[in-house]
């Protein structure tokens, strides 16, 4: 029997699933006292420090953990669950921490993106009963922007390098944390969990040692869904966003088993993209959250699920706020969300108002479930002008002139999948989500969208260069190539694509494959 902590504003869905597909029983925490009634205890924390301790303390939880620890029992905390053992941290000066461990935890400062996003590996420090099984040379997914500072070194399990070396594990006795996700770590991850589960094993230290670590570009299947003419929920995919073919909705498989065949090909994440979800109201749209429900018992690499996440007033006017709808998806099984439409219409207002409100769908929902949680969905166009003059918009010159030979573009934002331009070029949205708090941009492109042509790269080099978050390049995919394109010539940490992926001209491993032999760090998954 496992025991999970969950406080409330964990995304415990993909825990419960992970240790369940090991064979696991699992029952949550309802009252203080089953903490110290636990056999083994496992503590999945997503979201912010404050709000985690305060919900501890508030819920009579800290106390009895705390006891727990002492008493060396059997214990896996991950990523907040992690920090959570130390005395304080920069993320929430004055709140403490539990204190098991002294030390702190600090925010990255490096010149690359933050949050640290994506797949890196581990170097082992000493022998221990959750390495059994390992090669030593996998990726684990971490998504944080604060890393643990453990005083007493010995207690140091396995060190990564993002930037400069930080603490990715301790181990002190029975009580193991990591920051990164093994519920999250595909198959690998899978075997860390089943360790912990096994109890009474040697420890070990695994064959392969790193002597150092390089994070790895992230390869993204994405999923458009919508319902089809006859109702059934289906993959679609547009040509320039059009997803009709001779009338009828283009349908490339059945959700599920799609992201359940990606994710075997070795995907690094999975994103669906509900593309009619702006028209009704995504929380009636069960056979979405079901999607995500069953997605979730099978794959064990990130889910980010987009489209429809807004305020909503339903027909007898009862009101959702978007962290309802937000918060429904994460129960389902999501680890981020993509808010694109709403996005659109928040930054308006923010240009508007020359201030945040505070009540926008990117500031309640970064503020609950973390930055890293909230993906901005950006659907933008060109726009063709003859020169910077004729425009207010951040233009860029291109090397690919306009119908009239035009050498200058600006990025034009769309709502509604692109049915709708509006007033705003992509690099004000991006700069401003980044300030309300999004951890992540999924750059898609119209103009490239289903062509085949390869990345914008003009495009994603100018998004990159404008925020300090993660970008996904999107759109246009048509060879490994256009991959290798993308990440020489732009710093974009991850590379999305459908269509080819759905009509099978590449496959991902195909794509991993040709980057790894060009230099460039993937995730080699187990074949
Ligand atoms: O506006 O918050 O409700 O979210 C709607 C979401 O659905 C947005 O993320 C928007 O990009 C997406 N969307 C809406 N309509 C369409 C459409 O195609 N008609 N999908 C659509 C846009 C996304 C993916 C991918 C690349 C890969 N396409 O397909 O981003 O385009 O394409 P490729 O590799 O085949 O070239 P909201």
């Amino acid at each position: 029997m496992i025991t999970l902590l969950d406080y409330g504003a964990g995304n415990v869905r993909s825990v419960i699933n992970a240790l369940e597909g090991l064979g696991a029983t699992v029952k949550t925490v309802q009252k203080p006292e089953e903490i110290l009634s636990a056999e083994k205890l496992v503590f999945p924390g997503v979201g912010n420090f404050e709000s985690m301790m305060n919900i501890l303390q508030d819920k009579g939880l800290a106390e009895p953990l705390k006891q727990y620890l002492d008493e060396d029992r059997p214990f896996f905390g991950i990523c907040l669950g992690l920090q959570a053992l130390f005395q304080e941290s920069e993320e929430a000066p004055g709140t403490r921490g539990l204190g098991f461990l002294k030390g702190k935890v600090k925010r990255f400062q490096e010149r690359l993106s933050v949050p640290h996003m994506g797949w890196n590996g581990l170097i082992f420090e000493k022998p221990s009963a959750i390495f059994n099984g390992l090669q030593g040379d996998e990726k684990f997914y971490f998504v944080h922007s604060y890393y643990v500072v453990p005083q007493d070194k010995s207690a140091i399990l396995t060190s990564t390098d993002y930037g400069s070396r930080f603490t990715s594990s301790i181990q002190k006795g029975n009580v193991i944390a990591t920051q990164f996700h093994p519920e999250k770590s595909g198959r690998t991850g899978l075997k860390i969990l089943e360790n912990f589960l096994a109890g009474d094993i040697p420890s070990v230290l695994p064959e392969k040692r790193n002597t150092t670590t390089r994070i790895a570009k992230r390869i993204i299947a994405c999923l458009d869904v919508r319902s089809n003419d006859q109702g059934d929920l289906v993959v679609t995919k547009g040509d320039q966003y059009d997803v009709r073919e001779k009338g009828e909705v283009r349908n490339l498989g059945k959700p599920v088993e799609l992201a359940a065949r990606y994710y075997q090909e070795g995907a690094d994440e999975i994103t669906f993209l509900n593309i009619t979800a702006f028209r009704d109201f995504p929380l009636k749209d069960m056979p979405m959250l079901e999607v995500l429900k069953r997605t979730s018992q099978e794959v064990f690499v990130p889910l980010t699920i987009g489209g429809g996440i807004r305020d909503y007033t339903d027909r007898n006017g009862r009101h959702y706020s978007s962290l309802e709808v937000a918060s429904e998806y994460f129960r389902s099984g999501a680890d981020k969300i993509s808010i694109g439409s709403d996005a659109v219409l928040i930054v308006e207002e923010y240009l508007r108002q020359g201030k945040a409100t505070g009540q926008s769908s990117v500031e309640q929902i970064s503020r609950i479930y973390g930055n890293q949680a909230v993906v901005i969905s950006v659907d933008p166009r060109r726009v063709y002008v003859s020169s910077p003059a004729d425009t207010r918009h951040k233009t860029i010159e291109t090397t690919i002139p306009g119908p009239n030979g035009e050498r200058y573009c600006w990025y034009q934002c769309t709502i509604k999948g692109g049915r709708e331009g509006r007033d705003l070029d992509a690099i004000t949205l991006v700069q401003v989500c980044e300030k309300l708090g999004a951890g992540e941009i999924l750059l898609n492109c119209i103009d490239r969208d289903g062509t085949n042509m390869g990345f914008d790269i003009e495009l994603i080099k100018s998004v990159t260069e404008a925020v300090s978050i993660p970008v996904i390049a999107s759109s246009g995919a048509g060879s490994p190539e256009h991959f290798l394109q993308v990440f020489e010539k732009t710093t974009a940490e991850a590379a999305l694509a459908a269509g080819i992926f759905h009509r099978k001209e590449v496959s991902i491993q195909e794509v991993k494959d040709y980057l790894s032999a060009n230099g460039i760090e993937v995730r080699k998954t187990l074949s």
